[in-house]
C-alpha cells in the first residue's frame, strides 16, 4: 500500500523555505528571548512529519522557534500545505509526490496544517474538517505543530473553559492555552454524553526504530501520563483536570471520532450531530 511505505529517502527535496519572509522580526525575537533551556520544558522534537496521501503522522509536533520541520510526502498526489487561521504566520506551500519540504517557523505559536485539496477550514466551528468533495471525505487531513521559545513559552494564554455546544457537539474553542498547574473545565450543554481523552494518536504509531523511536516513546509517555479520560454526561455535565506536563496535548472524544491508523488520521463517526468535524481539541501547557 502506497499510503503505508514509509520512505527512507527523498527523491528530490525543496529548498528550505522562510516562512514570511520576516527575517527582522525574526531577528528582533532571537534577541529578545534567548532564556537558558529548562528541562521540563524541554520539548519532544519531531522534525519530520510523514504526509502519506490522507492523512499526516504525526498528527502532533512540538519544536521551538527557529527550527525546521521536514514534510515529506509519500503520496502520489500533490500536497497542498496550507495553515489555519490564528497560525502567526501563513502558510501556502505545494509538495510534489514522493518529495519533501523544509518548514522554519520562526515565531512561537500554534500552527495547524492542513491538505488543501481535501481539507478545509470552518471558520463558525474553528477547526479543519474534510471537503466534501473529497475521496477520502469524510477523513479530514491535519497536523498540529507548537512552535515555542526555548523555554516552552511564547504564547498567550486564553480561557481554560472548554464547552460543548447543544448544535455542533465539537469541543468549543478548538485550541487553548493554559498554564502548567492550571484547572481546565469541560462542560457538556449537548443532549448526549461525551468524553475528553488523550489521543490515542502516538500509542497507535510507533516508530521503534532509530532515534524516531526513542522520540516516540517519549511522546507516548507524555501522553498516557496527561490525564484520564473525563466523562461529560449529557446536558451541563461538567468535568476538570490539570495538566502539569508542558507542551502540547491533542484530546478526542471516543464516543464520535475513532483514530484510523491506515489513513493516518481521525474518523468522525455517523449518526453525530457533528458530523463530519472531529470532536477533538488541542491543549497548550505552558510551563510556570
Ligand atoms: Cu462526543
Amino acid at each position: 500500500m502506497q499510503a503505508m511505505t514509509r520512505r527512507t529517502a527523498f527523491t528530490s527535496v525543496l529548498a528550505g523555505t522562510v516562512l514570511g519572509g520576516a527575517i527582522g522580526s525574526s531577528l528582533a525575537f532571537a534577541q529578545m528571548s534567548m532564556p537558558a533551556p529548562s528541562k521540563r520544558a524541554a520539548a519532544p522534537a519531531r522534525s519530520r512529519i510523514t504526509f502519506h496521501g490522507q492523512g499526516f503522522d504525526p498528527m502532533t509536533s512540538h519544536i521551538v522557534a527557529g527550527e525546521t520541520i521536514t514534510v515529506a510526502s509519500s503520496a502520489a498526489r500533490p500536497l497542498k500545505l496550507a495553515s489555519a487561521p490564528g497560525a502567526p504566520e501563513k502558510i501556502e506551500h505545494a509538495v510534489a509526490p514522493h518529495a519533501a519540504a523544509s518548514l522554519k517557523f520562526a515565531k512561537p505559536g500554534l500552527y495547524v496544517l492542513y491538505d488543501a485539496a481535501t481539507t478545509r477550514f470552518d471558520d463558525k466551528v474553528g477547526q479543519v474538517v474534510a471537503r466534501h468533495d473529497a475521496k477520502q471525505f469524510p477523513l479530514p487531513a491535519y497536523t498540529v505543530i507548537l512552535v515555542t521559545t526555548a523555554n516552552g513559552r511564547g504564547l498567550a494564554t486564553t480561557g481554560s473553559r472548554v464547552s460543548i455546544p447543544d448544535s455542533y457537539m465539537t469541543f468549543e474553542p478548538w485550541a487553548i492555552v493554559v498554564n502548567a498547574g492550571q484547572e481546565i473545565t469541560f462542560v457538556n450543554n449537548d443532549m448526549d454524553p461525551h468524553i475528553a481523552m488523550p489521543s490515542p494518536e502516538p500509542m497507535l504509531m510507533p516508530n521503534p526504530s532509530g532515534a524516531g523511536g526513542a522520540l516516540s516513546s517519549v511522546v507516548w509517555l507524555e501522553k498516557m501520563q496527561s490525564f484520564a479520560p473525563i466523562a461529560l454526561a449529557a446536558k451541563t455535565g461538567k468535568g476538570a483536570v490539570t495538566l502539569s506536563q508542558p507542551g502540547l496535548h491533542h484530546y478526542y472524544c471516543p464516543i464520535h471520532a475513532v483514530y484510523d491508523s491506515t489513513a493516518y488520521t481521525f474518523a468522525p463517526l455517523k449518526s453525530y450531530g457533528g458530523y463530519p468535524f472531529i470532536m477533538d481539541g488541542v491543549i497548550v501547557v505552558l510551563p510556570t
